[in-house]
């Protein structure tokens, strides 16, 4: 618990509930705070979040009053134990981007999700562990209590396999290996369709489908009973702690598919002209290389506002580092070049002078996750400058929902990136136009915050990134790429969206990693994923499953940690 805690910097307080509602509440301590010093409608609060766990509900209390600032109560159940999670949670973060981006923080409760259960571990058995503690829980494993796996004695046909999503209202099928499904029911539970499969089908076995299968307080193992060889684990995924919780964008893009063709290179600078880079946060320390304060030249880069080095997280934070969120780059270089002044704003000579002073220090890429609907001379000659010299320019459409061209991003010379939801939606708040080229996450995308904290974050400043670090990876796979051809891969290489071919809400499409890589390598880009037989479902529920399937897992992770202290 008190790992956690020091793990998690904006938590003020958390306590693990596991007690009957018979107790008195009082027996809940909390780790990391004196509840008794807060206002009262903190504790009451407490008291709420711990009574809703036991009911084996969730609870987001309203702002309360934290230290001056606001703070929020949150508590997630962790089955159908009466155990839960209660966490006071200090929002400072929020009030501060808060005061500089509108609407744009989103404050990321835990997943408020019951789709788990633990079970004693006995093969083949569902009788229920009686779980009192903590301790007592730690040989139990997980499953999901709506899903089954199934091996069969033959392949379904797709006939067979619509009758079976009638039968067991069935929301998720998978084939993962020959012969082998994973369903999920929205009625039917485990023990439910573990009975009908073995009384219709003669299956090889029925089981529950185990998400986590060790409880050693490392990353959770993936879903073991599939064994090697099933598509998802083949992918690499990072260990880091809010990766699998949070960060839907990367599976989103395939990126971890891509990280078996590069993970990047050293020696490739991605600069960040913005609001500059807190140059110590632990998670992308490793990751900078020395930039420049135009606003105050006496000044290093550092970041008084925290625009910056969120930006600067997504493309570098440091993965597969046991600590926070996973970058899309494994050694790509960040250059922090600081142009815009403590309020998040610049002027068009500074937003150009680092543009100017970037492209003359190195940097490959630029990121300018900004603009506004002015045309100004004196920047668009800057970024000219740049791409003449070879870099690859990358802006941001604005945040507006308009079509009103925003510059720089509607500069010819620039990749213009709108930003789309988990959802694979225009994202409600981004512009767009004929001048989008590609379309990238942007909602509540998580990565470093100033304090050496984290948050989730939305806008096309946010998709703006995810493009730049592409490019840095495509530059790692092949580095006699030019920026035009760079940029022409990136739209070729998109997974269409909305409106057939280009069109004006995504560009090309939704930037895909390893397509765009492969390409960058001189491999010819994937084929279109081989439909899986018998599969029926669309790719967007199979997309939302990858995302479902790692908020579970991340939500091991917390138990585990929890259950071993
Ligand atoms: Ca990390
Ligand atoms: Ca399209």
């Amino acid at each position: 618990m008190k790992d956690m805690l020091a793990a998690n910097p904006h938590f003020e307080a958390m306590a693990w509930t596991s007690g009957s509602s018979g107790s008195s509440g009082s027996s809940e301590t909390a780790v990391g705070a004196k509840l008794e010093r807060y206002d009262p409608a903190v504790r009451q609060a407490w008291q709420e979040g711990i009574t809703a766990v036991r009911l084996g509900r969730g609870f987001e209390s309203a702002a309360l009053p934290v230290h001056g600032d606001s703070g929020y109560v949150l508590a997630v159940p962790a089955g159908e134990g009466r155990q839960g999670l209660v966490a006071l949670i200090h929002a400072d973060a929020v009030d501060e981007v808060g005061k500089h981006q509108r609407r744009n923080l989103r404050l990321v409760p835990y997943p408020d999700n019951s789709r788990f259960r633990t079970q004693a571990t006995e093969p083949g058995k569902l009788r229920d562990k009686q779980v009192t503690s903590g301790d007592a829980n730690g040989n139990a494993s997980h499953y999901a209590v709506d899903e089954v796996v199934v091996k069969l004695r033959r392949q379904l046909t797709p006939r067979e396999l619509l009758q079976l999503r009638k039968t067991l209202n069935l929301s998720v099928a998978r084939e993962h290996r020959r012969q082998t499904y994973v369903f999920r029911s929205k009625t039917l539970r485990t023990a439910q369709m573990i009975d009908y499969f073995n009384k219709n089908w003669n299956p090889v076995f029925a089981e529950p489908h185990y998400l986590y299968l060790t409880n050693d307080g490392k990353p959770a193992g993936r879903l073991a009973p599939l064994g090697a060889g099933s598509p998802l684990q083949t992918d690499v995924v990072p260990n880091d702690t809010l990766y699998g919780q949070y960060q839907w964008n990367l599976p989103e893009i395939a990126t971890e598919s891509g990280w078996n063709v590069t993970r990047g290179k050293q020696d490739i600078v991605v600069a960040v002209v913005d609001t500059g880079v807190q140059l110590d946060h632990p998670d992308l320390k490793g990751r900078l290389v020395a930039g420049t304060n135009i606003v105050d030249p006496s000044a290093p880069p550092e970041d008084d506002v925290g625009h910056g080095t969120h930006v600067a997280g997504i493309i570098a934070a440091e993965v597969n580092n046991n600590e926070g969120v996973a970058g899309m780059t494994w050694y790509t270089k960040v250059m922090p070049v600081k142009a815009l002044d403590n309020s998040g704003a610049g002027t068009t000579y500074s937003v150009a002078e680092g543009i100017i002073w970037a492209a003359d220090h190195g940097a490959q890429v630029i990121n300018l996750s900004l603009g506004n609907y002015a045309q100004a001379q004196f920047l668009h000659d800057a970024i000219k400058y740049a791409h003449d010299k070879g870099a690859l320019v990358v802006a941001a459409s604005g945040n507006d929902n308009t079509d009103r061209p925003g510059y720089p991003a509607a500069y010819p010379e620039v990749v213009a990136v709108g930003a789309t939801g988990s959802d694979e939606l225009r994202a409600p708040y981004s512009n767009y136009g004929d001048y989008i080229d590609v379309a990238a996450p942007g909602t509540s995308i998580a990565s470093t915050y100033p304090g050496s904290r984290y948050a989730a974050l939305s806008g096309t400043s946010m998709a703006t990134p995810h493009v730049s670090a592409l490019a840095s990876l495509m530059l790692a796979a092949d580095g006699s790429l030019s920026n035009d051809r760079i940029a022409e891969l990136l739209g070729k290489t998109a997974r269409d969206l909305g409106a057939a071919g280009k069109d004006t809400e995504f560009g090309y499409g939704q930037i895909d990693v390893r397509a765009a890589v492969e390409a960058a390598a001189g491999k010819s880009a994937a084929p279109a994923a081989s439909k899986q037989a018998a599969v029926a479902d669309t790719q967007n529920a199979g997309q939302a499953d990858v995302v479902q399937q790692r908020l579970l897992e991340r939500l091991q992770n917390l138990l585990s940690n929890l259950l071993g202290h």
